[in-house]
């Protein structure tokens, strides 16, 4: 039997610390936005598992697809030594795919996640050492650098170094870049980094994707302004605000926001702000980028990386990509 999962929080984990400032100065902005972290309370963090679900969002899909076929040669890239590491936690099944690969080749049953929610972390701790009882398994609850320093720290052995789901989409191509060149600082030769990104493609395939037809996205959007209502002391009407999904194709991007149904005020208690909404004005809520193989290539090289293989799913959607440090 193997030990207890051992979870540790910093002190940038489970930050609430921050919602009321961002919330304060986003709304208050002649552009109003809001940072997309804030989706992942608990009910938003169950709603993104229906978008995963729905027959309009691929992108789960389209890479569990392809850690299925090429788990083995993902873990294959690293000595059995190594210790799998995710941004994120890994609870879902393309991570188990990816670790009973791992063990299957004789390799070192040790994974370790980094995740902003100590909640997400404690779920996924229970339920891999569940399905892989001689795991050791460590959560540190952090945001992404301040995790992996901890670990980095006391790192002897070999990393593999998962960031899946697209993730990087919510970052600019510029912030993606200073993302990746921290992670790059981390690692040494023997290290790899596998990246999971969406593919530029059809603007109507995108705008589905964050649009689908039974209202899932659309709720998960809303979701925010309940949100912001229990623990702000708000009185949003999230369903006087309709959800937007466009494609701006130039640089990329799915853009989401929620816009106002009709000229209304909110009242924010713990901030002491109303917030003044004309008819048709929007809050930006989350960017999503998409990358052609070219920006893929450069993302890697102005990181430090290269691009050891990529994979893709059947249709070339999604792109699967192992980076090898430069
Ligand atoms: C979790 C950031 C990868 O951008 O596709 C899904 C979030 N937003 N549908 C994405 C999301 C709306 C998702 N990521």
């Amino acid at each position: 039997m193997n030990a207890e999962p051992s979870l540790r929080v910093l002190p940038s984990g489970d930050g609430q610390v921050d919602l009321a400032r961002e919330v304060r100065t986003g709304l208050s902005a002649a552009r109003k936005r809001l940072p997309c972290r804030f989706f992942y309370d608990e009910v938003g963090s169950r709603i993104f598992e229906e978008i995963c679900a729905t027959p309009e969002y691929y992108l789960t899909r389209a890479e569990d697809e392809i850690l299925e076929r090429s788990a083995a040669a993902i873990v294959g890239a690293v000595t059995p030594s190594a210790t799998i590491v995710e941004l994120g936690s890994g609870s879902a099944k393309k991570t188990r795919r990816l670790l009973e690969a791992h063990v299957a080749r004789g390799g070192k049953p040790a994974f370790a996640m980094v995740d902003i929610s100590s909640a997400a972390l404690r779920t996924s701790a229970a339920e891999l050492r569940a399905a892989f009882p001689d795991m050791q398994v460590r959560g540190v609850a952090a945001e992404y650098q301040d995790g992996i320093a901890l670990l980095a720290a006391e790192k002897r052995e070999p990393w593999l170094v998962l960031w899946l789901g697209s993730n990087v989409g919510n970052l600019d191509r510029a912030e993606a870049a200073r993302f990746l060149a921290g992670i790059r600082a981390r690692l040494r030769t023997g290290d790899r980094f596998l990246l999971g990104v969406d593919r530029r493609k059809d603007a109507r395939v995108l705008e589905r994707a964050y649009d689908d037809a039974a209202g899932v996205t659309a709720r998960f959007n809303q979701n925010l302004l309940a949100r912001i209502n229990a623990d702000l002391g708000g009185n949003f009407e999230p369903d006087a605000f309709r959800h937007v999904a466009i494609y701006d194709e130039r640089a990329g991007r799915i853009e989401m926001h929620l816009e106002s149904l009709r000229d209304q005020v909110v009242h924010l208690g713990a901030l002491d702000l109303d917030v003044r909404f004309a008819r048709d004005e929007r809050i930006h809520t989350e960017d999503s980028y998409k990358y052609s193989d070219a920006e893929v290539e450069e993302l890697a090289g102005t990181s430090g990386f290269a691009v050891e293989r990529a994979f893709t799913d059947a249709r070339g959607q999604f792109l699967s990509v192992l980076l090898a440090p430069n």
